[in-house]
């Protein structure tokens, strides 16, 4: 190959000043660019040109730059279609031209109805030593049916499942029921809306007249309204998929397979319009061909989270080493290089990719850290991740030398 290739721009997620991960350390890391969000502005306010640039103020003084924003997240009003949805549509392209006028051009946000990507468990014991973030479906039908007790929840459990659920449920302490309940509702980082047990329920029953076809109809909305608005100020903006990619509690599911991305992506044709590809959350269902769907919606996607997890029979999954686990990593990073390749040719940007998630692993273990963002563990996997694709270059390159810029 004659030109420099174009590589991956690595990037790292930070939750603002709170994270006990400085900015200082994720360079060491090796991240070039941060992921973030205004986390403390209430959902459904405009981002202030004023408070994105003091946050980008502070990442470039660090000699970083902010490269994606994760997430602008999207209002219950506007994926209910219900109460304040216009103003909060109107305030929503208004963010996205303040964070325009300020350089940043990357938009992530999901349209997963209450919760945002849910597990049962924070800190799975690996036979190594590390912890790993875990759904288990058993737990899942637990919280279901005897916890949460929803109407009609036994419709979306199968008979053995639901015969393990009331023996598992059986054997558990009060604390295990409220830590799985907490671990549910409360434990991760990025959710906008933290829920009691009463208020979850109160929530649920908003959902009970919304499908998956309204829900899609809602998101199209959404679209509609602020996609014209990304093209005009060249914003890309990214819908994340479903975590985990099923239905769970009988929500409504937009975005968990090939055949979803392709109808969002034909509700507004158009590039700006365009998926993180998740490896991580769309590897947890079994029907998703990683490597093909990458291949077959390689250009309309804007941001990469890189991880695996490890399928099992009954629906559950944890988090595998990032190389690891039930997804050819390998298969999706070569996918990527070509991408990347078509790219160069045709004269566009590289594509930002953050190792998504990490074991609490070695000098983690005696840190808190928002669940799933550990210092190390994420470390491992960006080495890693950054070995493969300069591993697949060099292969490609047929021994002429190559490194990293
Ligand atoms: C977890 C995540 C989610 C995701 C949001 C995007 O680590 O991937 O928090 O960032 O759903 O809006």
């Amino acid at each position: 190959m004659s030109r420099s290739p174009l590589w991956l721009e690595q990037t790292w997620r930070w939750f603002g000043p709170d994270d006990p991960i400085p900015l200082a350390h994720i360079r060491q890391a090796g991240a070039t660019g941060i992921v973030t969000a205004l986390h403390h502005v209430p959902n459904g306010t405009v981002w202030t040109i004023e408070e994105i640039r003091r946050r980008k103020e502070e990442i470039e003084s660090r000699g970083l730059r902010w490269s994606v924003v994760e997430s602008v997240p999207v209002h219950e009003d506007i994926k209910q279609a219900k109460g304040r949805r216009d103003e909060y549509l109107a305030n929503y392209a208004q963010s996205l031209r303040n964070l325009s006028a300020c350089g940043i051009r990357v938009v992530c946000y999901n349209f997963m109805p209450l919760l945002d990507w849910t597990r049962t468990q924070l800190a799975w014991l690996l036979p190594n030593g590390a912890e790993a973030l875990r759904f288990d479906s058993v737990d899942a039908a637990v919280f279901d049916l005897f916890i949460l007790v929803r109407a009609c929840a036994e419709q979306s459990h199968s008979p053995a499942m639901q015969a393990a659920a009331k023996k598992r449920h059986a054997a558990m302490s009060t604390e295990e029921r409220d830590a799985l309940t907490r671990t549910i509702l409360l434990g991760l980082p990025g959710t906008v809306d933290d829920l009691t047990l009463e208020e979850f329920r109160t929530a649920l029953r908003q959902y009970d007249g919304i499908d998956s076809a309204t829900l899609r109809e809602n998101h199209a909305t959404f679209l509609r309204a602020v996609v014209p608005v990304a093209e005009e100020c060249g914003v890309s903006l990214c819908i994340h998929p479903d975590d985990p990619p099923f239905p769970i509690f009988g929500l409504p599911r937009i975005c968990s397979t090939q055949e979803d991305i392709a109808a969002l992506f034909a509700a507004v044709d158009v590039p700006a319009n365009g998926l993180t590809f998740c490896t991580g959350s769309l590897g947890a269902n079994p029907k998703n061909d990683l490597p093909a769907m990458f291949r077959q919606f390689a250009s309309r996607v804007h941001f990469l989270h890189l991880r695996n997890v490890r399928r099992e029979d009954d629906g559950s999954f944890y988090e595998a080493d990032h190389l690891a686990g039930s997804t050819d990593m390998a298969a999706v990073m070569r996918a990527i290089v070509d991408e990347l390749d078509r790219r160069a040719a045709a004269g566009e940007t590289t594509l930002p990719m953050r190792p998504d998630h990490g074991h609490r692993m070695l000098g983690d273990l005696s840190q808190r850290f928002y669940a799933g963002y550990s210092a190390i563990g994420r470390l491992k996997g960006l080495a890693e991740l950054r070995g493969l694709e300069l591993g697949i270059r060099h292969t490609l390159a047929n021994s002429s030398p190559i490194s990293y810029p």
